[in-house]
């Protein structure tokens, strides 16, 4: 079923999703700040719209996808929203997606949804892309066919924070195993050891085999029991020392650890050394 959608903010990410929503053959009309990058979507059947509230007058749901939160905030503040569904896309806050939820329904719109893009913009309606959302059921459960043509589409809960939320907390896993990466490159690179090969040989498989413990580690962080028979924190203090000490003979900053280290001190330092790994989430 045709739907009338409205798209505002076309950067990488919105000309992304309204192209995609044209694909699906959706009645599709967007507005973007600079209006000239309106103009590849228009060539291929999107409707331009002068002003954010001329886009959203002519639309049932309207999809937001800025900068950031006060760009969406200022863009509908024109608008009429009675009896609109809003997407909002933009990345922010677990509070800033609360506070928005509470501004538009309080404006008369039908319902708010909070997003959380799990892909880059090459990857919108591609396999692989997963969007998370949270806030009102019955408008993610009324949408839900459209928002399909953009990505996996996974309904996370009531609390419109906690989209978000999750969103951020991929992002921290991602900036972890990025950090880890950077270190481990910089020393096989002090060695003049090709990282290229280190990274597709070793470094990889070693991750994905990480990562297939990290649901037990999770099980622990949600029991509160820490107890290992593997690598306990001792051991693991021991092998941070190790690491750090050939970080400097190989003249490499082990910045990007040294906050782990810290942590596995601390918890090792208050006489919880028999524990595992997972108890270092008692110290964050
Ligand atoms: N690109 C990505 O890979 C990530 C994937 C995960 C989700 N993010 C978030 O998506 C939001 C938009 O990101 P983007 O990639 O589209 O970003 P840009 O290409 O830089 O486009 C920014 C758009 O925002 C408009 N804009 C900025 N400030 C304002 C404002 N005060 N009022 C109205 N619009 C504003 C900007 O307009 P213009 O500069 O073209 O006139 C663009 O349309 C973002 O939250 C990512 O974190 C993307």
């Amino acid at each position: 079923m045709s739907e009338n959608i409205a798209v505002l903010g076309l950067g990488l990410m919105g000309s992304a999703l309204a192209g995609a929503l044209l694909g699906a053959g959706h009645r599709v009309t967007v507005w973007n700040r600079t209006p000239a990058k309106a103009d590849p979507l228009v060539a291929e059947g999107a409707i331009r719209a002068d002003t954010p509230a001329a886009a959203v007058a002519a639309a049932d749901l309207v999809i937001v996808c800025v900068l950031d939160y006060p760009a969406t905030r200022g863009l509908l503040e024109e608008a009429s929203l009675e009896g609109k569904v809003v997407a909002n896309l933009t990345t922010g806050r677990p509070s800033e997606a609360r506070e928005t939820a509470s501004w538009v329904t309080g404006r008369g719109a039908a319902g708010y949804l909070d997003g959380g893009i799990m892909a880059v913009p090459q990857m919108i309606a591609e396999p692989g892309a997963l969007i998370l959302y949270s806030g009102s059921r019955t408008a993610f459960d009324r949408y839900q066919p459209v928002l399909a043509a953009l990505a996996d589409s996974l309904f996370t809960g009531e609390d419109p924070g906690l989209a978000p939320l999750l969103d951020l907390a991929m992002l921290t896993g991602m900036y972890g195993q990025i950090a880890g990466f950077l270190e481990a490159a910089a020393l096989v690179r002090s060695a003049g050891y090709p990282v290229g090969e280190f990274t597709t040989s070793l470094l990889v498989p070693w991750l994905n085999a990480m990562a297939a413990q990290q649901p037990h580690m999770a099980a622990q962080v949600e029991s509160g029991d820490h107890a290992t028979e593997v690598s306990n924190l001792e051991i693991n203090r021991s092998g941070m020392e190790t690491l750090v000490r050939t970080f400097q003979e190989q003249g490499v900053r082990p910045d990007l650890l040294l906050p782990l280290k810290d942590a596995i001190d601390r918890r090792a330092g208050r006489g919880l050394g028999h524990e595992g790994l997972s108890g270092l989430v008692e110290e964050l």
